[in-house]
């Protein structure tokens, strides 16, 4: 029998997604602001199978969060303080290294390393926390610091792009994570990150990361100020740049967390906006690989029904998250790998334990231990 869509206005996209077609900016904006939520997740369920079939990704990583001392002062940010403020921390390079050390033999397979824009630390703090991670964990892929974080590292350096990425893989970075794109509308940006570099900015450095064979991935925070449209725009924007790079691998909608933020008078994300906006990220992402359901953002709870509304990637192990738990995160830090896999087989997908790059991956069973 066939699905019957509440909203008819979803036959027509219905059959662009079965047949593999594009869909436009217009379509997108449809599928961000029709009540027919069970028909969107319909769709993006037919790509996440026709994709990934039943397979389910999960890695076992770890969060570092260096400093959260911040040159900015994004108004939905908790987590970047100034250097006065007595909540201000910076990880000497030891202390990261002493609780990289606690988690050997845990067969942690990627270290995600971002922090707040310090406007002290040499270039040479980052170069040796890289190195300095790679020398005691060599196994370890090292994906760290967001575009925005990219940027201004050049600055401190003193030296290009470029030049700067090619010494940052030298020190031991694999790829690069896709915080900072916020919400690429300038409109939003005024108001909610006026200080950041934009959305050009954010896309040049991933062009560029991309260049040089490094892969990536992308964001977009949603449940703010932002418009359907503004969504849609963004959701296209990324699209158009993996057209032309293919280097981004996938894509985690972030939920925004108000608490401690300027702000407070919004309200947390609700479910549907959450299964949506994964649901409509892997409808219009049609040229992303992955699409993510990042569990500490979205609840496990919600994370577990997104693998049937088009995520594919349960991020992971995490251990220690400060970024949405300073604006209120409720989620624990940490999940144990067997909590995840039995998550998953719940849902009735199959999980599969990954490298960074989806390079090597195998199924698992729930085990003693783990
Ligand atoms: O860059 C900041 C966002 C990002 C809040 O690449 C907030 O695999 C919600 O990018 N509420 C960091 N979000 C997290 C991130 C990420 C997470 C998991 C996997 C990957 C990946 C990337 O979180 C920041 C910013 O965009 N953020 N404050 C907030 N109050």
């Amino acid at each position: 029998m066939l699905f019957k869509f509440e909203d008819p206005q979803l036959n027509p996209i219905a059959g662009k997604v079965r047949a593999g077609e594009r869909l436009s900016l217009q379509e997108g904006v449809t599928l961000w602001k029709t009540p027919d939520l069970l028909g969107v997740g319909y769709l993006a369920n037919i790509v996440r199978e026709r994709q990934h079939g039943n397979r389910t990704y999960f890695i076992h990583n770890r969060h570092i969060n260096h400093t959260n001392i911040c040159v900015n002062s994004c108004q939905f940010c908790a987590f970047g303080v100034k250097e006065d403020n007595p909540a201000s921390y910076t990880k000497p390079l030891q202390e990261i290294f002493d609780d990289a050390e606690q988690y050997r033999g845990g067969n942690v397979s990627e270290f995600h390393i971002v922090g707040g824009l310090h406007p002290d630390l040499p270039f040479q703090y980052y170069t040796d926390m890289l190195a300095g991670l790679k020398q005691r964990f060599p196994k370890v892929h090292i994906q760290a610091f967001t575009a925005v974080e990219l940027e201004y590292l050049a600055q401190i350096a003193g030296m290009p792009l470029v030049d700067t990425l090619l010494a940052l893989r030298e020190a031991g970075l694999g790829s690069v994570p896709g915080g900072g794109a916020e919400i690429f509308a300038r409109r939003v940006r005024r108001k909610i990150c006026n200080e950041k570099t934009g959305a050009d900015a954010w896309l040049h450095v991933h062009r560029t990361v991309h260049s040089l064979g490094m892969r990536s991935n992308a964001t977009m925070l949603y449940g703010h100020l932002e418009t359907p449209e503004e969504r849609a725009d963004h959701l296209v924007r990324l699209r158009n740049l993996q057209d032309e790079t293919g280097g981004f691998l996938t894509f985690i909608p972030l939920a925004f967390h108000p608490e401690n933020t300027r702000l407070d008078f919004l309200h947390t994300t609700p479910g549907q906006l959450d299964l949506r906006a994964l649901a409509v990220s892997r409808l219009m992402l049609d040229n992303f690989p992955h699409i993510k359901a990042f569990w500490i953002m979205i609840t496990p709870k919600i994370a577990q029904l997104a693998l049937s509304y088009g995520a594919d990637d349960m991020d992971g192990t995490v251990v220690e998250e400060k970024i949405t738990h300073a604006a209120g995160a409720v989620t624990d830090q940490i999940f144990h790998k067997n909590t995840i896999i039995e998550m998953i087989r719940e849902a009735g997908r199959v999980p599969l334990e990954r490298d960074t790059l989806y390079e090597e991956f195998q199924e698992c069973m729930v085990s003693a231990g783990s």
